[in-house]
């Protein structure tokens, strides 16, 4: 028996007239693109679940089935995507390897970016993910629970960091010496995020959690958002985890990896746009105070994810999937560079 029967047969899918392809977007999990073989078109996403970052895949599944009940009397269509669910009526499959998975419908026509080339797309994703904001800002988010625990939690984040450098070889520590400066002359976004977080005014809701260009599905040839992607991380947070997400990952025109520093540069016309689009969604969700944390939310977001590529390099690449040696060493560098851009902003 093939390794893909039992797996096709639990989902309820002929797999004589599928054909799979592997995927290469996504850092955590391995996905597998799922096309009818005779006409080539794509019909399914199917996803091995990266069970060491995710250890309960199925509080991820909770978490969505909550979400897509919340989106459900959105007039305007589908914009979080759907899953399907096995024979049995459950929302994943555990083969006998003890792989999990699951398997989406794919949709129609779409087609993502890994980075966006007019501020107009920036606009539109960021109006996409601030709808989903406001449409899941209904629901009760102590409902929802923490995929990975902590997850967007600055002081964890930086703890981590500082035992992945207590513990560095000293080859690395000399690899990431310039990183480090800068990590060490940013400690104020940490100082700052623990104020942040301690003030009531901050209103925990549920969040998407990685608003990032490749998760925006864009009808072909067009600016129109057909859906957003990735359910993972759709949990409790505070509304600049997303925008600082977005902020982070949209405003530069390479790839996170871009190897040419030269080439990170800070899109002042897109920063305008991730911010305009974000909060046209819905300009009354946001509190006076949160207001006011607008202009933080990309130097909390890049500092963070500079720090976890760095503590990955750190530990010896161990968390994400690198080409080269210095492959996150390089991805950090390019988020300390568009932190270095954005200061003096508003
Ligand atoms: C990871 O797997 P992917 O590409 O959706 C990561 C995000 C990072 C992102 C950086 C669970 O997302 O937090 O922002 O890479 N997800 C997890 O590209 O760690
Ligand atoms: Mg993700």
């Amino acid at each position: 028996m093939k390794f893909f029967t039992p797996i096709a047969h639990a989902f309820g899918l002929d797999e004589d007239k599928l054909q799979y392809e592997k995927s290469v977007s996504g850092h955590i999990h391995q996905s597998f693109i799922l096309s009818d073989k005779q006409s080539k078109q794509a019909l399914w996403v199917l996803q091995k679940l990266n069970t060491h970052v995710f250890k309960h895949p199925e509080l991820i599944m909770h978490n969505w089935e909550l979400a897509l009940k919340s989106l459900e009397d959105d007039d305007e269509g589908i914009l979080l995507v759907h899953f399907k669910r096995t024979t049995n009526g459950g929302n994943l499959f555990t083969h006998n390897d003890g792989s999990v998975w699951r398997l989406m419908p794919f949709v129609k026509g779409a087609i993502s970016h890994e980075s966006f080339a007019t501020s107009q797309q920036a606009f539109a994703a960021a109006q996409a993910y601030g709808k989903l904001s406001v449409l899941l800002s209904e629901s009760d988010p102590s409902d929802y629970e923490e995929t990975i625990p902590a997850f967007h939690d600055l002081r964890l984040r930086l703890q981590q960091y500082e035992q992945a450098v207590a513990r560095a070889s000293n080859q690395r520590l000399k690899q990431a010496a310039n990183l480090i400066h800068l990590a060490d002359r940013f400690d104020w976004v940490a100082a700052d995020y623990e104020s942040v977080v301690r003030d009531d005014n901050i209103r925990l809701m549920v969040i998407h959690g990685d608003c990032k260009p490749s998760n925006v599905l864009f009808k072909n040839n067009s600016d129109d958002v057909l859906a957003i992607a990735d359910p993972d991380t759709i949990m409790p947070g505070y509304f600049f985890y997303d925008l600082g997400d977005m902020v982070r990952s949209m405003v530069c025109d390479t790839t996170e990896d871009e190897p040419d520093a030269s080439k990170v540069i800070f899109r002042n016309d897109f920063y305008e746009a991730i911010k305009n689009g974000y909060l046209q969604a819905d300009e009354k969700m946001l509190n006076e105070h949160e207001k006011q944390l607008i202009p933080f939310a990309g130097s909390y977001m890049l500092f963070m994810q500079a720090l976890r590529f760095l503590t990955d390099f750190l530990k010896g690449n161990v968390y994400y999937p690198v080409k080269y040696p210095e492959h996150n060493l390089v991805r950090a560098r390019n988020q300390f560079l568009l932190l270095e851009q954005l200061q003096g902003k508003s």
